[in-house]
């Protein structure tokens, strides 16, 4: 795989200040197909200076060229999409035709839709007597994980240049080619040097020192809850604007009027798909007791179908940690039906599709984030049960809920605390704000909530 020696830096790639740097490996068959720079506290630093320097400019550039370097980015997407899932799946592991529609497809849809954001808000409005601006918050840092590599970058870096931001971005060490595609394709766009820069590194040295430094305006973190709260703590103390995306544990709510099979159905293939590495993932499956035993057996089986073709996660501390989670679910009374902690094969960081029937909702494996192919079978009595159930956990990210009519299943939802829910399966959305409730995070992004984030509100009165 191609890779770059240095950093993006003010237009150019810049060789980085240290000499370390971070082995990409592919977690199909454990080999390194990469090394990029592992960047220090001094990249960050010259990142952040060119940020500073291009912000001005950036931010008095009219919303309609802004507009049009955006839809020239989505475009270069388009065309270098099979070199983007390519990439993923050499570093993330995830089948290339998952990689095709979701891993590239996604992130050109959102790309698209800040490309019309940026063309259509209104950055300006009148309000009684005053005229209302919507101005960019300054610069931003930007840290993603590599769950989804570019979706994470382009949910906030698309909302972020929109809105007159500029942005430096430290991507996740295990997908860091991606993130360096991206920037070749920024500036292929003509995206002004020092909009947009990256710096690769690790997540205590080159993250931290972004998350901490005195002149970044906005830090937004996807990743894990200790981080985000370290980082909110951070923001907050500094009196700084902050984002967080961490993680969740949604409900997959089946009502007993659903047709059971295809909520069954449909809910083993979320929860497997990249797998199980999605925080919006609906990893407990909530099944009236009448169709409990029906609902199992459904589920055993989509599950045991999909065998290896997952893909692997995406490296062995995670796999260790995946299968330390079921190796707890057993522990602590739960059935399992399908997979189990021992890997599909010899080699690679693979892990079965994991299914547990009798979880109870106070085990480990209803309350915490797995992040891996495992579906929590719960049973409940009726609605006030489930719904109990759904919100019992410190998250609230998001959610399903299946029922014979939609009005029902509406209902449900609206007392469901997550801050998305799909109704009936749902359809992918690229203008719905998505975000948590509770410790699934702070902000939004996607749409023009997404874009509202980077922007901050001032009046003049006449
Ligand atoms: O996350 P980290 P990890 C959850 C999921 C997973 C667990 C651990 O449950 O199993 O987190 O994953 C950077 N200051 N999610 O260890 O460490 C890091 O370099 C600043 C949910 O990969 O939080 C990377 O760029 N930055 C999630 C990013 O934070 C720091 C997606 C995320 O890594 C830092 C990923 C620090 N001190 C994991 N330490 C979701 N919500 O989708 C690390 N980073």
């Amino acid at each position: 795989m191609k890779a770059h020696d240095g950093m993006y830096i003010d237009g150019a790639w810049r060789p980085a200040v240290g000499t370390d740097t971070i082995e990409v490996v592919n977690p199909v068959d454990e080999q390194v197909i990469g090394r990029v720079p592992a960047g220090t506290a001094e990249d960050v630093d010259a990142a952040v200076r060119a940020a500073r320097a291009a912000f001005p400019g950036w931010a008095a550039t009219p919303p309609a060229e802004r507009a049009a370097r955006l839809a020239a980015l989505r475009d270069i997407l388009v065309a270098r999409k099979d070199e983007i899932a390519e990439t993923v799946t050499a570093e993330l592991g995830s089948p290339l035709p998952f990689s095709q529609a979701v891993h590239a497809g996604v992130p050109i849809a959102v790309a698209g839709s800040y490309a019309e954001l940026a063309a259509t808000y209104a950055f300006e409005e009148k309000v009684g007597n005053s005229t209302v601006y919507q101005e960019p918050v300054g610069v931003v840092g930007a840290i993603t994980p590599w769950n989804y590599p570019l979706h994470q970058i382009v949910a906030k870096v698309a909302p972020a240049l929109a809105a007159g931001c500029t942005v430096v971005l430290k991507p996740a060490e295990d997908t860091p080619l991606t993130a360096q595609l991206f920037a070749e394709v920024a500036a292929e766009a003509g995206i002004p040097a020092g909009v947009f820069n990256l710096v690769t590194g690790l997540g205590p040295v080159a993250g931290q020192a972004l998350a901490e430094h005195p002149d970044v305006d906005l830090v937004s973190f996807t990743g894990s809850t200790a981080v985000g709260k370290r980082i909110g703590a951070t923001a907050g103390g500094a009196v700084k604007r902050v984002a967080l995306e961490l993680g969740g544990k949604s409900a997959n709510v089946i009502l007993p009027s659903a047709d059971l099979a295809k909520a069954v159905g449909v809910g083993v293939a979320n929860v497997m798909s990249n797998s199980g590495q999605t925080c919006s993932a609906w990893t407990r499956m909530l099944v009236h007791t009448a169709q409990y035993d029906e609902a199992v057996e459904l589920a055993a089986a989509a599950a045991e179908k999909y065998g290896d073709r997952i893909g692997p996660v995406v490296n062995a501390k995670q796999q260790a940690r995946v299968r330390s989670y079921i190796d707890k679910g057993v522990t602590e009374g739960a059935r399992l039906v399908a997979g189990g902690p021992e890997s599909p094969r010899e080699q690679g960081y693979f892990v079965s599709p994991t299914v547990f029937a009798d979880v109870t909702p106070e085990m480990t494996i209803a309350q915490e984030e797995i992040f891996g192919p495992v579906l929590s079978i719960i049973r409940y009595e009726d609605e006030a049960d489930a719904l109990r159930i759904a919100n019992g956990t410190v998250y609230g990210l998001a959610g399903a809920v299946w029922a014979g009519g939609e009005a029902e299943a509406v209902a449900f939802a609206r007392r469901l605390d997550t801050g998305q829910v799909d109704i009936n399966g749902g359809r992918f959305n690229p203008l719905a704000p998505f975000g948590g409730y509770k410790q699934s995070g702070v902000g939004r992004e996607l749409g023009s909530h997404g874009l509202s984030e980077y922007l901050q509100t001032k009046s003049l009165q006449f």
